[in-house]
């Protein structure tokens, strides 16, 4: 296999230089594939852009973002985020100081396996050194098609090849043993002639087992890429308000035999389940399901639920950390259900106008928006101008009725807040908090394998804007300016559910974003 991968990594390398067409919808969130986190190492704050690569083995983008200037030196490598090997370090790459923003830095890196990944940065400066980990789910999004020229290239190239070698052989076995300058006898002509019979034979079967070989390598990585698609959920309405949550039959057997059953909770849920009314995304629902058995089935009792069609995501962690984002859809009828309550919460919004051209409602010229929420809760949201696949830093600040900052925020689930961002067309479904879009689930992993490894210098911090339950009571203060590092993947019209809880109450603030 060691020459098969050798081809297809000079094939990835050869191809990703070509301009590829749209990307697929992958999970990880839904059609937005890049990690986007911040937190500290030690003493460094950092933001942390990893653009993933469409095929695997493929080249990860790293970005670093110092906070501060005395960074001196930043290296980056890869290794599995979990599990055996998660601890072997490979030889680091420097990643390079931009020339024009000392505060950026760059480096390439290899993914070579599929999975729960995660990038190590160990970075040196003034205040000493520190290491920090960000998690980064290593899939293939697509296979990429074999050109029909560089096919009949290969093609015509591998006869030559094969016509070489019999004529070769035949030459060999009629001439070799003539005298030097006498003429080719009948003999010496009919034994060229059973050599080429035979070297034809010998040749055809090692092509044709090349071939076997080839379709073989091309079924696996095509059935790899199919299973890294957002499994499909099956839902079904039983009784007046009970949904029944469950992997879909049709997706590959591991998710249903390997990812499910072995769920690991983030932010202390095993699934969180996002509904949203299409085409308006007009209500949004955020609700946790409860596991009913040991083979991935949930379920969950609906709140009351205006009628409609409703895209449904299911964001869930698996055991290596691996996050999974299935995607389903029903239609319910009006529901009348229990109150919200715990960690659910709903947001709505007036329906947005999916192919309107004009301005955006709430986004105002100065690139602040607001929204006033039932209670006079005013949340603002500041951001630059909105272009895609530029890494950002989403601002929201969370002012009280009168317009002063809100000092009463508390920790949701254990943030400061929690966003989702949906494309109007709901190609693009992501949820991210002030750490960024990497599920804490995988960050706890990455911080506490971090902290115990050999040569770990510097305790590891806890990521942006993350209060642990278990170590920040229900009061500790949360500031009421909140950011959360992120990048949309591509142009279009975008709904932004912003969440936070004030007061003991979960809110919902809605903004709408074009992205250029
Ligand atoms: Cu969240």
């Amino acid at each position: 296999m060691t020459a098969r991968n050798a081809l297809r990594i000079a094939l990835v390398v050869l191809f990703t230089a070509i301009p590829l067409a749209a990307p697929t919808a992958a999970l990880a969130h839904v059609g937005s594939a890049d990690v986007f986190y911040e937190g500290d190492a030690g003493p460094y704050h950092l933001i942390v852009t990893v653009v993933v690569p469409q095929v695997i083995p493929g080249v990860a983008e790293v970005q670093v973002r110092s906070q501060s200037n005395d960074v001196k030196s930043i290296s980056t490598s890869v290794t599995r985020l979990s599990g055996p090997g998660s601890n072997l370090t490979p030889v680091p790459d420097l990643a390079l100081r931009s020339p024009i923003d000392p505060h950026l830095f760059t480096s390439s890196l290899w993914l070579m396996e599929y999975g729960s990944m995660r990038v190590r940065l160990a970075v040196s400066g003034a205040r000493g050194g520190a290491e920090m980990s960000v998690p980064v789910p290593s899939f293939a999004r697509q296979m990429l098609p074999m050109p029909r020229w560089l096919g009949a290239l290969l093609l015509a190239l591998v006869t030559g090849l094969a016509l070489g070698a019999i004529s070769i052989i035949g030459a060999a076995a009629r001439d070799s043993k003539l005298p030097k300058g006498s003429p080719v006898t009948a003999e010496a002509r009919r034994s060229g002639r059973r050599a080429m019979l035979v070297a034809a034979v010998i040749v055809s079967m090692v092509y044709y087992f090349a071939f076997v070989w080839w379709g073989a390598d091309d079924a696996q990585f095509a059935r790899i890429t199919r299973l890294f698609k957002p499994p499909k959920l099956a839902l079904m309405l039983d009784g007046a308000n009970h949904l029944a949550i469950r992997a879909a039959d049709s997706n590959e057997p591991v998710i249903r035999e390997k990812v499910m059953p072995q769920l690991i909770p983030d932010h202390g849920h095993l699934m969180h389940l996002f509904m949203v009314r299409a085409p308006g995304l007009d209500r949004m629902w955020h609700l946790h399901p409860e596991a009913i058995d040991k083979e991935g089935a949930f379920a969950e009792n609906l709140p009351s639920i205006e009628a409609g069609h409703y895209q449904v995501f299911a964001d869930v962690v698996d055991k290596s950390g691996f996050p999974w984002t299935l995607v389903g859809a029903i239609d319910l009828p009006q529901i009348s259900g229990a109150p919200l309550s715990g960690d659910d919460s709903s947001g709505r919004a007036e329906a947005l106008a999916a192919n309107s051209s004009g301005p955006i409602a709430k986004v105002s010229e100065s690139g602040i928006a607001t929204d006033v929420l039932a209670d006079g809760t005013r949340v603002l949201w500041r951001h630059e101008p909105l272009r895609a696949k530029i890494p950002m830093l989403l601002q929201f600040i969370v002012q009280d009725k009168n317009g002063e900052p809100a000092r009463d925020l508390e920790p949701y689930m254990g943030m400061a807040a929690h966003a989702e961002i949906v494309a109007s067309d709901l190609s693009v479904f992501a949820h991210i908090h002030p750490s960024g879009s990497v599920p804490m689930a995988a960050l706890m992993m990455a911080s506490a394998d971090a902290a115990k490894a050999p040569g770990a210098i510097g305790a590891m911090k806890m990521p942006a804007g993350m209060a642990m339950r278990e170590m920040a009571p229900a009061s500790v203060a949360i500031a009421p300016n909140i950011s959360m590092p992120y990048g949309f993947p591509k142009p279009g019209l975008y709904r932004i559910f912003f969440q936070f809880k004030r007061g003991g109450r979960i809110e919902t603030a809605v903004f709408d974003a074009r992205v250029n």
